[in-house]
């Protein structure tokens, strides 16, 4: 078992075919989708599994391919409507639980795209972790995927 765990160490971080695991926090099912030919930004989803016994956070995130990568989540402001906001704390993973990036609630925000995404390309992002440090993934962009929440 000890062998095995520092194996793992050593090897840091290694795919798992569409999802990327490091330090015990798993991510799946990651997708980017911007909303249209024309968008100036975008957003990353995804599920976050943390399989350690150890509460850990997503902190922050960065990327080459927007000015501005942050993380964000939608909340009812005043008014009533709902807004998007950065969230400089990060998303709480809890041990042997996951947290999931989904539209229309906490996702990865880019502003300031360096390139329109094109359906079927893929972008790089870098995911800092409190515990597990941080993750570099391959996200999909994927701009035909349906969802029930409302549109980013
Ligand atoms: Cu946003």
């Amino acid at each position: 078992m000890t062998i095995l765990k520092n194996l793992t160490n050593v090897l840091g971080i290694f795919l798992i075919s569409n999802g990327a695991f490091a330090g015990g926090i798993m991510i799946d099912d990651a997708y980017a989708r911007s909303s249209g030919k024309m968008a100036k930004a975008g957003a990353a989803f995804m599920m976050i599994h943390n399989q350690t016994d150890i509460d850990d956070r997503l902190i922050s995130v960065s990327s080459e391919n927007a000015k501005i990568v942050q993380l964000h989540t939608h909340l009812k402001s005043d008014d009533g409507v709902m807004k998007m906001r950065h969230v400089p704390d990060g998303f709480l993973v809890p041990a042997n639980g996951m947290h999931m990036l989904s539209r229309g609630k906490d996702h990865v925000m880019f502003m300031g795209l360096m390139d329109p995404w094109k359906h079927g390309q893929s972008i790089s992002l870098t995911l800092v972790f409190e515990n597990a440090g941080e993750i570099d993934i391959q996200v999909d962009i994927d701009l035909e995927r349906k969802d029930k929440a409302q549109d980013h």
